[in-house]
């Protein structure tokens, strides 16, 4: 039986939402489900949607320790493209890119995606080859990517110094226009609002403490701070702590956990209408709906747990962005703050079955997995309804680091790490 709190109630009898009332139901942890995703984050969120939009499996919960959306999903910068390199991920990526173009009106909520245009500086000779690979590539993938000379680069965003007399001149950009930003925390609860109205389970303060097997090794059940719950079906979503949730089924993962930090100014009126990124000088920056300047900046160099960044890569990161937008440097800043991504060795995401029935896992998008989501929830959904791979994510496995079938996009993350 579905259960309302008083103000869903409310709303029910005197119809409209107000920001302030949950937009889904808040149910009791029941002893079963079909399918139980470890994650509320936006990838655990859209696998559920998923899960019960194409699959129809409805029995399914989310289990999430903190708050939906509260770790990397609430935490990241938005950029959204999907300029990779190698096939395997110009699919991935352009699969997501293709589901962002009508989320808001398939979650019937505005996830405010803006295919503004995403900007990657070039600032030396090295750049410049690999930009124009990746637009190469990306041509022959029906991805869109152009190249312009540093004149074109002012004239798609007028705030950037073009000037020949800093320390790293800007030589060229590439310009996906299909790129853009979209609003994080709506994401998650766009997500969680259609999930929970299939039916679908999304438990909050609810930390799995251990996965149990049964004598043939396959799933059988989560030990929660709920309690325990029993399942045939495991997905694990964690970013950050996959490694931590699959040694609880004795698997070890080939990852490691960085702190990656973000901050906003104070708000201003719209100024920024693009998303410029520079992998050289370790900054990228965009203007959110709120007004305030999103600027990123290069993952932590050492492995934590930590949920903030070194202060030096704030302060190299601000010097870039002061260097490329003169006009920003009297700006003042709000806040910061850290997520923890989890990295694997070829900078790609494992999408995958296990050797461990009825476990799959869904991690390693290190500095990269926002613009992922929607594709990530639909072929991880798809993989785990059919205990097959979807085609798109076939080669996202996690044997490829046995078998060596790597596809290295180190190049691609446009974030230092
Ligand atoms: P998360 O949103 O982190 O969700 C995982 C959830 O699992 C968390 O909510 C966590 O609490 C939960 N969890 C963990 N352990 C347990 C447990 N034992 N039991 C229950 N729940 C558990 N990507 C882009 O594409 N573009 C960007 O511009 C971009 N910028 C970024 C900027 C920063 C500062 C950071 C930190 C990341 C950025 N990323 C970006 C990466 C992106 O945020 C992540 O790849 C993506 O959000 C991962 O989503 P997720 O749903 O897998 O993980
Ligand atoms: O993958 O585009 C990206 C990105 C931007 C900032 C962090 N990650």
């Amino acid at each position: 039986m579905q259960t309302y709190s008083a103000l869903q109630l409310l709303r029910r009898a005197f119809g409209g939402h107000q920001s302030w009332e949950p937009l889904w139901r808040q149910p009791a942890l029941k002893p079963a489900y079909d399918v139980v995703i470890i994650g509320g984050g936006g990838h655990g969120l859209a696998t559920a949607y998923y899960l019960a939009k194409e699959h129809g499996i409805t029995n399914v919960a989310v289990l999430e320790k903190g708050w939906i959306g509260g770790g990397n999903t609430g935490r990241n910068t938005t950029i959204i493209r999907s300029n990779y390199l190698f096939d395997e991920s110009a699919a991935l990526y352009d699969h997501a890119v293709k589901l962002w173009d009508d989320l808001s009106q398939a979650l019937n909520y505005n996830v405010m995606y803006s295919a503004r245009g995403v900007m990657m500086l070039a600032h030396t000779v090295h750049d410049v080859q690999s930009a124009k690979r990746h637009i190469h590539a990306n041509r022959l993938n029906g991805v869109d990517n152009e190249w312009l000379d540093p004149e074109a680069c002012k004239a798609f965003c007028p705030e950037l110094n073009i000037s020949d007399n800093i320390r790293y001149p800007i030589m060229g950009g590439a310009l996906q226009r299909r790129g853009g930003t979209a609003r994080h925390d709506a994401v998650a609860w766009g997500y969680a609002r259609a999930a929970d109205a299939m039916g679908v389970d999304i438990i909050q303060n609810c930390e799995v403490t251990a996965i149990r097997r049964d004598a043939t090794g396959a799933i059988e059940a989560v030990e929660t701070t709920k309690g325990t719950v029993k399942t045939r079906k495991v997905g694990v979503v964690a970013a950050g702590h996959t490694s931590v949730v699959m040694s609880m089924a004795d698997v070890r993962m080939p990852l490691e956990s960085y702190p990656l930090q973000a901050l906003v100014s104070e708000p201003v009126k719209p100024t920024f209408t693009c998303v410029v990124m520079s992998n050289t000088i370790h900054a990228y920056i965009s203007q959110s709906d709120k007004g305030e300047l999103v600027i990123g900046a290069g993952t932590d160099a050492y492995t934590s747990y930590s949920q903030r960044g070194a202060l030096h890569i704030t302060e190299h990161t601000l010097d870039a962005i002061c260097e490329l937008f003169p006009m920003f440097r009297r700006m003042r800043m709000l806040r910061n703050w850290g997520g923890i991504v989890d990295v694997t060795p070829d900078r790609s995401p494992i999408l995958s079955k296990t050797a461990v029935p009825g476990l799959f896992v869904n991690c390693g998008w290190g500095t990269g997995g926002f613009k992922a989501t929607p594709g990530s929830g639909n072929v991880f959904a798809h993989t785990i309804a059919t205990g097959e791979p979807h085609r798109i994510n076939a080669p996202f496995t996690l044997d490829r680091f046995r078998d060596g079938t790597l596809i290295d996009e180190a190049a691609a993350a446009a974030v230092a790490h």
